[in-house]
């Protein structure tokens, strides 16, 4: 994948996603571009060709490297952008897919990532295939249609090539994940919508000192480090954060980076309590809605209700509430512990609530198993 630190981008933003503008800037900022102007646009599918001339004409002078089409663009939207503009036009899948590939932490899903890039490529150049043989693209994207039909097919066997690779990788990687489920240890996931705090929690608990910060995917490998609570042996798992409407194609690479989530034993699913209600409600659900695809839905789950030092005490009590609902209209039921990575409020009370929950699930004598080393990075 082309490093692209400070590239000159435009956004293209459908208007039903205003609301996830600062989401998408941010997006694109860790993806490495610069925003340079914003357009809107009524479908999250297409541009009204008004549009794009009048960003064409904007573009004569920014001259950007990239249009980033913050929605679900169709290849014929795609094609005639990049043709009126001759840029590269990213759409919300390839943009989280160049985030992914930046910071893969395992061969596993860089290949996976290459997969499920190739997947949302393929329907763009068969339209430019079509497009070509009804003779719209002389000279244009390289020397034209034979150019196309090849790259098609080393498409096509590469993919061939890549689930051939991935299917081996899978055998190795369910034969280490039954020694860890052999192994006894208790696995605990931090999981959460990005920003959450996962990563500060982590570090309160474990004493690491991993990197935090305001901006998404600041964590994009997940790391294991052992410490003892109360009596026992717990290994935390940092992990990458959630987003909403996590696209299809996005799905499986996540689902690899995201699988050791499914064989924990406890889920710790952090929860930015300072935002507004609905934000809250909409990240919870995306949250429930991610855990359900990788299918750890049933695991025993506790909500760390984080960064209550933002919060005053009455919409503490609301926002609470609020959670437990959430979870419950979506039939689950999770102990809600209030906290705060930052003054260490509620930490005792959510490594007990944990660790009862390991005690009231697991044999008696799980937990008490000497760990090989003190962390072990699995991705
Ligand atoms: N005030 C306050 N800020 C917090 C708290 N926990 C985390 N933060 C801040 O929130 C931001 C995100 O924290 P991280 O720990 O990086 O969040 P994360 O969930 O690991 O984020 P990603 O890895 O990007 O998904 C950082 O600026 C933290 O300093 C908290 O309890 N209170
Ligand atoms: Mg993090």
């Amino acid at each position: 994948m082309k490093s692209s630190l400070g590239e000159k981008a435009y956004m293209i933003i459908p208007r039903s996603l205003l609301d996830h503008f600062e989401e998408a800037n941010v997006l694109a900022g860790v993806a490495g571009y610069d925003i340079v102007r914003v357009w809107r646009t009524r479908y999250t599918w297409r541009v009204g060709r008004g549009l794009v001339e009048a960003i064409a004409r904007e573009a004569e002078k920014d001259k950007p490297s990239t249009i980033i089409f913050y929605g679900d663009p169709k290849p014929s939207t795609v094609f005639a952008l990049t043709k009126t503009m001759r840029v590269r036009v990213v759409d919300r899948v390839a943009l989280i897919l160049e985030i992914f590939a930046k910071h893969a932490g395992s061969r596993e899903a860089l290949l996976q990532i290459e997969m499920a890039k190739i997947r949302h490529e393929l329907p763009l150049v068969r339209e430019w295939i079509r497009r070509s043989k009804l003779g719209e693209l002389p000279g244009f994207l390289g020397p034209g249609g034979y150019a196309i039909d090849s790259y098609y097919r080393h498409l096509t066997s590469r993919l061939s090539k890549l689930r051939r690779e991935l299917e081996e990788l899978r055998k190795v990687r369910s034969i280490r994940l039954k020694a860890r489920r052999e192994s006894g240890m208790i696995h605990v996931a931090i999981v959460g919508y990005a920003s959450a705090g996962k990563t500060s929690l982590f570090n309160a608990i474990t004493g690491e000192s991993r990197r935090v910060g305001e901006e998404y995917f600041t964590t994009l490998h997940p790391k294991h480090k052992a410490v003892q609570v109360n009596g026992v042996k717990i290994v935390f798992i940092d992990t990458v954060g959630f987003i909403r409407d996590v696209p299809p194609e996005i799905v499986e690479a996540f689902h690899s980076i995201l699988e050791e989530i499914r064989i924990s034993d406890v889920i710790m699913f952090v929860v930015d309590v300072s935002e507004s209600d609905n934000i809250i409600k909409e990240k919870i659900a995306a949250g429930i809605e991610t855990l359900a695809r990788i299918e750890a839905l049933g695991l025993p789950t506790v909500i760390a209700a984080n960064k209550i030092d933002k919060v005053d005490g009455e919409s503490l009590a609301s926002k609470i509430k609020l959670l437990e609902s959430a979870a419950l209209n979506a039939g689950l039921k999770f102990k809600v512990v209030p906290t705060s990575a930052l003054d260490y409020r509620g930490l005792g009370e959510l490594l007990s609530t944990i660790t009862s929950i390991i005690r009231s699930t697991e044999a008696p004598e799980k937990g008490m198993v000497e760990l090989g080393g003190p962390e072990e990075r699995v991705l």
